[in-house]
């Protein structure tokens, strides 16, 4: 089959989209593809050197008459650039605002052979769909994409129905890296943060936006915490951390709520913790669900978005009404408690994302997607 030469723009910062599309370039290169992220800094999981790999930053200058500076006019400029030097055969997009509409004035500079791929990852739809300034602006994106992806059926759902679109959107799932995200030894680790051998550990990771509930994370931790001996890794950053600080000491359980900011290595973190929550309100998919799932955490979810086609109910861990802290409290309890129920939930939970969203299956979904679009039989 014909190597491509693709071109991929993400937001490169820490978030489930970047990692996406940085670990997906990854693989399509080592599969001999050519492979050009063109984006605003170098995605944070490229940290190797990788000779089919090319990273194009995209530099907004700073004009003094222009009152803000142009990034979606040079991201455009640039994929052009990109697509007429190196020749290449599409563009894969994820988010379609701004970079869909970047794509599509690339596309008009270059001409119509450079064909566009959008992968829609959640927050364009569920938060900027309902905002009527941008809807048409999103809809327009994603209707001039030759091909259209979406992470989970939920979302392709959600944007049909929200931006009332008839566009064909097929459903690609996330996937993980199986070498990085899998069952560490960490012997030190649970000493090193002075967790002890009776402690059950409660982990959650996140952007903390508001759309996460993390005082619902905390508040189900209190309650469990009332039960048995325990503890609560907080992982990532983000605006609401203020607010899950302040209700630790309200609820003065602040000596057993550990706040690790931003960690590389939060496979090992998952290695010391025994149950994940991610209670969010919006979740096209749950990217962090797989992560804990493949290093042998079982889970509980909330039973919106994209969550429900990721957990998979009573056997990788459990999904709850948003907001309902007591059936949330009682799930947790009965995995914690029942060391039988763990190890097998634990088990299942690392086939579960082998099976289902193996990363070789997932990129050869990508590449078929690619074919199509290009007309590659
Ligand atoms: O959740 C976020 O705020 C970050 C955002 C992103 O751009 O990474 O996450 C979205 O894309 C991820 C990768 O596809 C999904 O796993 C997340 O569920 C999705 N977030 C939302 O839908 C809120």
């Amino acid at each position: 089959m014909r190597k491509l030469k693709i071109g991929i723009t993400c937001y490169p910062t820490v978030g489930g989209s970047g990692v996406v599309a940085t670990e997906l370039g990854k693989m399509l290169a080592k599969e001999g593809h050519e492979i050009h992220f063109i984006t605003s800094s170098i995605p944070f999981r490229l940290e190797k050197f990788y000779s089919n790999i090319h990273f194009h930053e995209v530099e907004v200058n700073q004009y003094s008459v222009f009152r803000y500076p142009p990034y979606d006019l040079t991201l455009a400029s640039k994929m052009a650039e990109i697509a007429k030097r190196e020749d290449l055969d599409l563009l894969h997009v994820h988010y379609a605002v701004p970079h869909a509409i970047c794509a599509y004035l690339a596309k008009q500079m270059v001409g119509e052979h450079l064909k566009i791929v959008t992968t829609l990852h959640g927050t364009d739809i569920t938060v900027l769909g309902y905002d009527p300034s941008l809807s048409e602006l999103i809809k327009f994106g994603i209707e001039q994409s030759d091909s259209v992806t979406a992470v989970s059926n939920s979302l392709i759902e959600q944007t049909k129905d929200l931006l009332d679109t008839d566009k064909e959107i097929d459903c690609v799932y996330n996937f993980i890296d199986e070498d990085v995200y899998q069952r560490k030894s960490t012997c030190d680790l649970r000493k090193e943060y002075g967790i002890s051998r009776e402690d059950k550990v409660i982990i959650h990771v996140s952007n903390y936006r508001s759309v996460k509930r993390v005082p619902d994370v905390v508040r189900t931790f209190h309650r469990v915490r009332e039960q048995m001996p325990s503890k609560l890794l907080l992982v990532g950053d983000g605006p609401e951390l203020t607010v899950a600080c302040r209700l630790t000491k309200e609820l003065g359980i602040e000596d057993d709520v550990l706040f690790l900011g931003k960690q590389d290595n939060i496979a090992e973190l998952f290695s010391i913790s025994d149950l994940k929550l991610l209670l969010s309100e919006k979740e096209s998919f749950g990217l962090v669900l797989l992560e804990a799932m493949a290093c042998g955490v079982p889970v509980i979810g909330t039973n919106i978005g994209g969550i429900p086609e990721v957990i998979d109910e009573g056997r990788t861990g459990y999904i709850c009404e948003v907001g309902n802290l007591d059936d949330i409290t009682t799930k947790a309890l009965s995995i914690l408690q029942d060391d039988e129920l763990h190890a097998k939930m634990s088990k299942e939970a690392i086939h579960h994302v082998h099976r289902q969203f193996n990363s070789s299956k997932i990129v050869e979904e990508y590449l078929t997607v690619y074919h199509k679009t290009l007309g590659i039989k």
